[in-house]
């Protein structure tokens, strides 16, 4: 069937600039549907940091010389372009180790200075341990109380909880954007709305939503956000913390070191100017200058044609899994990302990740990182396939037919 999703969209001349999918798998075509654990990389990425290898490798800020100044110029128009695509100003992109490092940054560096004993901080049910972790310690070590605001079985937020958790005790709301358990996608403008009237910040955990959707902070007006390169179609071991930049000023480094300083004495220290303030020691240089790459990559295929083309593979995916016997959906909110969760009659999830893998076909199994979600959903894990925009219909149909397969083997 064309859409006319699929009219602009050439998934065929997409795959061939993803080296990594033609492969075979114990015999049989890889299917790639673990994205959101971590997406493939396009040759634009694989090329730029071979580039930067071959070519002009370097450290940065510090050289006269050209490669330094060549890879200087390059990882600060890598800042400019994720600038851009997310509505910020360069000073208020910090390049990080990924979204895990943005929270931990966030509740060391703001929550030390601003949260006290008896303040609270607010996160939901469905987050990632990422974004539960950072702030118990934090609570713990101000004597500050974590709220968490409860789910619907079906694995949306309750909103009128949130409302009333919100007071002038709140100091931290730390919201995913999207569930990447389930798929939710969380209604973060409002939340952010009702978390300012009463004078909270807002953490927005972007790693699912970047991949998928245009995220804009100014329309949003989070406080922070955070994301992962390696979900993004870049490479591992980057990622960015956006913060507002008089919030980013008033906080403490997070890191001391070089690159982070302006002077240095016996007598005392003084800080670099954002965003270098937030940067200390070397970086992670061609991750920075792949991140800009992949992210010029979504925007030359246009984020509003991957998340429809997207949507209509969860659409597809949904529908074709529904037939499968005794399946059962985990998290069927309205606003979903293309993220599919399910159990099967009582077979462990496991034990359907590995069939599927003698089939070719990677998804992911376990708690995925939820496991507060897990227990309130009384289950202790789901099967995930998560899929991208080089997925495609078909693939669904062979997934769909494995899994059959995969359940009569187990049942
Ligand atoms: N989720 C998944 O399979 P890092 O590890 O820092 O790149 O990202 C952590 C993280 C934070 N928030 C959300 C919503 C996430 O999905 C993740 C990573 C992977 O779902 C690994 S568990």
């Amino acid at each position: 069937m064309k859409t006319n999703t699929a009219l602009v969209f050439d998934v065929s001349a997409i795959r061939n600039q993803f080296p990594i999918l033609h492969q075979q798998v114990n015999g049989k075509p890889l299917i790639y549907f673990d994205n959101a654990a971590t997406s493939q990389k396009p040759l634009a990425v694989i090329n730029t940091i071979k580039d930067y290898y071959e070519q002009y490798n370097s450290n940065i800020h510090r050289g006269a010389h050209y490669l330094a100044q060549l890879a200087t110029e390059r990882y600060e128009d890598a800042r400019h372009t994720i600038a851009s695509h997310l509505n910020a100003s360069e000073q208020e992109i910090n390049f990080v180790r990924g979204t895990t490092e943005a929270i931990n940054l966030v509740a060391t560096s703001y929550g030390r200075k601003f949260v006290s004993a008896g303040d609270e901080i607010i996160v939901t049910e469905m987050e990632h341990h990422s974004n539960i972790v950072p702030w118990q310690m934090l609570c713990e070590e101000k004597g500050a109380t974590l709220r968490v605001i409860p789910i619907t079985d079906s694995g949306e937020l309750i909103y009128e909880e949130y409302l009333k958790l919100l007071s002038e005790k709140t100091k931290i709301v730390s919201v995913a954007h999207t569930s990447n358990a389930l798929g939710t996608i969380h209604p973060v403008k409002e939340m952010i709305a009702d978390a300012h009237k009463y004078g909270a910040v807002v953490f927005v955990d972007g790693a699912q939503a970047l991949p998928h959707s245009k995220v804009d902070v100014q329309d949003l007006d989070c406080d922070f956000l955070g994301f992962s390169g390696h979900k993004v179609f870049a490479g591992t071991g980057i990622g960015v913390l956006y913060g507002k930049a008089h919030l980013l000023e008033a906080m403490n480094p997070y890191m001391g070191g070089g690159e982070m300083i302006k002077t240095v004495s016996f007598k005392g220290t003084t800080y670099n100017d954002l965003p270098y303030k937030f940067e200390a020691g070397t970086p992670h240089i061609e991750g920075g200058i792949s991140l800009g790459a992949a992210i010029n990559y979504i925007n030359q295929i246009g984020l509003d044609n991957i998340s429809s083309y997207e949507h209509e593979l969860l659409r597809y995916g949904t529908e074709q899994l529904a037939s499968v016997d005794d399946l059962r959906f985990v998290g069927t909110a309205e606003n979903k990302s293309s993220v599919i969760s399910f159990l099967v009659k009582n077979i462990h999830p496991y034990d359907i990740g590995v069939l599927l893998n003698e089939q070719g076909i990677a998804i992911r199994t376990g708690h995925h990182c939820c496991q507060p979600l897990m227990d309130r959903l009384g289950i202790e894990g789901t099967c995930r396939a998560s899929f991208a925009f080089y997925n495609t219909k078909q693939e669904i149909d062979v997934f769909v037919k494995a899994l059959q397969r995969a359940v009569k083997v187990l049942s």
